[in-house]
């Protein structure tokens, strides 16, 4: 079936047009999930070894199961893509937003998310949970175009008790900090729910983003504890977990996910509007180290974790669930995470005005139309790689600091693990090449130009900016209180060494 595109017309014009038909096939309704540190094979559809997810595994057995997307290794930077379509970069990001900058984030002037061309097309737009594109009010979702926000401004908080990593409390009812109790993804629920059935009352289509705190540290069930209290902060809690502890607590914020999957269904059906609605399931980035280490083959066996520029830090489910149109398939065409923000507008009808780096995945999912073949790149601090088909390029440093490139041939060596650069120099010479141009065309008129991947990020450039002032970052009290000074933990690097 052909979309009709609605141009951007003046709101009520056009939203009047769109609220006739709200069960229009051409303009569906969209509930995006959005898992939190979730691994490749996080879920029991995509392999997860005894991980309970019925609901979101019937999501899997009657959609598209893509094995070949790609979002980003971390968090914010995920997020920026998927707002705006674009590589991170290009909005001056090459890590996360900073957490103890809350002037640190996406502005919505400069960098306006695909919500506020949905909400300026008729859509309803809600957005529960994470937000993490800065906490100043200047970010707020609000400002970026979503209609309702119950969520968090920060990178994960407490399930229970809501306090953040920074130890403020943080949970927010659209521009007001509310202390509200309740499980977080117990919360997250109740308001994806609300929003579907506020958003049928008002009779407009509309996009529900739902941003998950699960799987994402401190590792808590609905029935544990409080990790973060008034005394004391500590960013985790499961380095010393035994692996039996770290998988009974997983499960059972899987599970809790889940249900949430299975109530909004429920909704979606109450409401009369399942059949009109396409639900897509993701993960930010690939899972943690840790979890890899004490649930092994939860990110899916892949090379690295979250953070690394190998495919664990990568590699995520994504699963688009709208049977009566698209069936059930798997699907290996290779997909980036800039690629989404196209693929919601074709999805929903509208047009999108904004040049972006990603490709509209709609054609692949509608008729099984091979996606475009093109380089994709990314980059956090310290480095860059490149996919190509089934090639892949890693540029890193080494331990004195010289330039480390490997190429690998994913399709003869899914894990990462025989570096072929020595037999195609070439190949690698050329890659370099397209890193470096990637690099300089993406950063170009940001607070990136004139940058590497190798002094910027938050961390590298907080650093820089402190030495200019005879600092450390040891003289702010955040750190002070990282290091176990006061109230806060460390972040402990793992020990382990992979095999
Ligand atoms: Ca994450």
């Amino acid at each position: 079936m052909m979309n009709k595109k609605l141009m951007i017309l003046p709101v009520l014009a056009l939203g009047a047009g769109i609220a006739q038909a709200q069960n229009d096939p051409n303009h569906p309704n969209i509930v995006f999930v959005l898992a939190d540190d979730m691994g490749f094979s996080g879920i029991h559809a995509y392999g997860g070894n005894l991980i309970p997810s019925p609901n979101i595994d019937f999501l899997a057995d009657n959609g598209i199961v893509c094995d070949n997307f790609r979002s980003t290794p971390i968090s914010s930077a995920t997020r920026v893509c998927l707002m705006t379509g674009k590589y991170q970069q290009r909005a001056g990001l090459n890590h996360i937003y900073s957490e103890v900058d809350p002037m640190d984030g996406l502005d919505p002037a400069k960098y306006p998310s695909f919500a506020k061309i949905l909400q300026q097309a008729g859509y309803h737009t809600g957005l529960i949970g994470k937000w993490h594109m800065g906490q100043d009010i200047k970010f707020n979702p609000l400002n970026h175009g979503w209609d309702v926000w119950h969520g968090y401004t920060m990178g994960n908080i407490d399930f229970q008790s809501h306090y953040n990593t920074i130890h403020e409390k943080d949970w927010w009812d659209g521009k007001t900090r509310k202390d509200e109790p309740g499980y977080v993804t117990t919360l997250i629920n109740k308001y994806s729910c609300q929003f579907i059935k506020e958003s049928v009352a008002k009779k407009q289509p509309f996009f529900l983003m739902v941003s998950e705190n699960a799987v994402h540290v401190p590792m808590q069930g609905p029935n544990d504890p409080p990790v973060r209290t008034d005394s004391t902060c500590p960013y985790r809690n499961d380095e010393k977990m035994t692996d039996t502890e770290y998988r009974r607590v997983y499960q059972d914020m899987v599970r809790e996910m889940d249900k949430g999957v299975g109530e909004i269904m429920q909704t979606l059906k109450e409401q009369g509007v399942l059949e009109n609605t396409i639900i897509i399931y993701t993960s930010d980035n690939g899972g943690e180290a840790v979890a890899a280490q004490k649930y092994p083959g939860n990110n899916g066996y892949f090379r690295g974790a979250k953070g690394s520029a190998y495919e664990g830090g990568c590699r995520v489910p994504l699963i688009f669930y709208y049977p009566k149109e698209w069936g059930h398939r798997h699907t290996e065409e290779a997909m980036s995470v800039v690629d989404m923000m196209p693929t919601f507008l074709d999805m929903c009808g509208v047009y999108n005005p904004r040049k972006v780096d990603g490709v509209s995945i709609y054609p692949t999912l509608r008729n099984g139309k091979a996606m475009p073949k093109r380089k994709i790149f990314d980059a956090l601090t310290g480095w860059m790689n490149v996919v190509d088909g089934d090639w892949k390029c890693v540029w890193t440093k080494d331990k004195q600091g010289q330039d480390k490139l490997e190429l690998f041939n994913l399709y003869t060596d899914r894990n990462e693990e025989h570096d072929l650069s020595a037999m195609f120099p070439d190949k690698v010479a050329g890659y370099k090449q397209d890193m470096l141009n990637w690099w300089a065309d993406c950063t170009k008129g940001t607070r990136l130009e004139g940058r590497t991947t190798w002094n910027s990020g938050w961390v590298v450039e907080l650093k820089d900016k402190l030495a200019k002032e005879g600092k450390s970052m040891m003289d702010l009290p955040f750190f002070q209180q990282a290091m176990g000074k006061a109230l806060m933990n460390p972040v402990k690097k793992s020990g382990k060494k992979r095999k």
